[in-house]
């Protein structure tokens, strides 16, 4: 390319204007694939809410091992981990000066450290999970609360190395122990919690950690928890209120997050989240219910293959450990991905955006440049059978990630991509061609 070329195509890509991610959101688009640890009270007590009245004491690990833990989860191929440090009964999984309702009272472990250099010494990034919902603490619903929690992911937030993401739950408010009263509580959704502070508070600790609410404003929640997004799914989103109105963290009209909208202003891709059993939390009548290796490679097309991430829950047992049967899927996923896209069978792109392939395959994978927004509205690929293009997929959104998958092996030497409609030039970063591991 000419100099006078590169001027003009950086005119043009620049011209395109759209939303654009943010250096924090990029370096999240690399992960793709993390866990979520269900681990608290509830473990103990075979519930999945816990009132928020349990005895402390009963949070009992046999044979807590988190180094065990994170090398399950790096066999799964987890880029990183966020952990239910409280959930919404209360108790607190580390030495915390807010609350006496933490494992101070027992186990007298700090389950957060542990997790997280366990993480640390795995190169597996660490996110938390603090229910914003705290069904134990006495002054929930009232004013005092909200400094509390501040004060909780203080102390999550400064005293345990780098965290890739901040988790806000939208459950909130309801019946709970509250300190004794046993009544219910309700808040305001949209002002209870005064979001914007909070969030500044992360930013101040924490500027490179992306932030997750129903919201954002860095990351969405897809919208169900089942792990998958919408064949369509664009990484702007605009949130509203059920009522139309302004929205806030538990108060959106969740199905729209499944496809997000094209245009709008801000850049907030979807992250989708499922656990690995029918629950969050981990009970002993539902290890036979954990999903296989195809069953989450299926989800992994679903999620990761549509622009979006995939957060994947393995809650541990009353051990401190995770299952044999969920260590055994989580290994099968991960043999699966890996030996999928280990070795891409094409050749460099040329102008005509058709690439050269060598061997069998039923796998493309399509990457934009998202730095520079979110470009394709419509595209075909083609392969090359018998002398003549042959179209065999077709779609809409890209991004940061499109996996075709198709259900036969193809022999086609040659695969193109068609940009059918794009909202401005478009930069690639890959046409790749794989060969599914099975
Ligand atoms: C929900 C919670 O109520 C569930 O217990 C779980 O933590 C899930 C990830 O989010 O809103």
């Amino acid at each position: 390319m000419t100099r006078r070329q590169m001027l003009f195509s950086s005119a043009l890509l620049a011209q395109a204007g759209g939303a654009r991610p943010s250096p924090r959101q990029l370096l999240w688009h690399r992960m793709e694939t993390y866990a979520f640890l269900h681990f608290t009270m509830n473990t103990f007590t075979d519930k999945e809410w816990g009132y928020g009245d349990e005895d402390p004491r009963l949070f009992a690990p046999t044979a807590f091992d988190a180094d065990a833990i994170i090398d399950a989860l790096a066999a799964g191929g987890m880029r990183g981990v966020i952990l239910t440090c409280k959930h919404h009964d209360g108790f607190c999984l580390w030495p915390t000066k807010t609350t006496a309702h933490s494992v101070m009272a027992g186990f007298k472990r700090d389950v957060v450290k542990e997790i997280s250099e366990a993480a640390a010494r795995r190169k597996m990034k660490f996110g938390v999970y603090l229910s914003p919902w705290d069904r134990n603490h006495a002054l929930y619903g009232k004013p005092g609360y909200v400094d509390v929690y501040r004060a909780q992911l203080t102390e999550l937030l400064t005293n345990y190395g780098p965290v890739f993401e901040v988790w806000h739950d939208g459950a909130n408010g309801g019946d709970g122990f509250y300190g004794g009263a046993r009544e219910k509580r309700m808040i305001d959704k949209k002002s209870y919690y005064d979001w914007p502070g909070t969030w500044a508070l992360v930013r101040k600790l924490q500027p490179d950690a992306v932030i997750f609410s129903d919201v954002g404003p860095d990351i969405r929640w897809v919208g169900n928890e089942k792990g998958f997004a919408n064949e369509t799914c664009w990484a702007t989103y605009a949130p509203v209120g059920p009522d139309g109105g302004a929205p806030a963290p538990g108060f959106t009209r969740d199905k729209e997050g499944m496809t997000g909208h094209r245009d709008a202003a801000q850049w907030l891709p979807a992250e989708c989240d499922v656990s690995i059993r029918p629950g969050w939390f981990w009970h002993e009548n539902q290890n036979a219910k954990v999903k296989t290796g195809t069953e989450l490679m299926d989800l992994y097309y679903k999620s990761v293959g549509r622009g979006a991430s995939f957060l994947l829950n393995v809650p541990p047992d009353r051990r401190g450990l995770l299952h044999e049967a969920d260590v055994a899927s989580l290994r099968d996923f991960g043999r699966r991905v890996k030996g999928t896209f280990a070795k891409n069978l094409a050749g460099k792109m040329d102008r005509d955006m058709t690439v050269r392939v060598h061997g069998e395959w039923n796998i493309v994978r399509l990457r934009e440049e998202i730095g520079q927004g979110q470009r394709v509205d419509a595209f075909a690929v083609d392969a090359w059978v018998g002398g003549d293009w042959k179209t065999v997929a077709e779609g809409t959104s890209i991004g940061a990630c499109r996996l075709i998958r198709l259900p036969e092996m193809q022999r086609a030497p040659k695969v193109r991509v068609r940009v059918q409609r794009s909202s401005g030039p478009v930069v690639w970063k890959e046409l790749g061609v794989y060969r599914e591991t099975l």
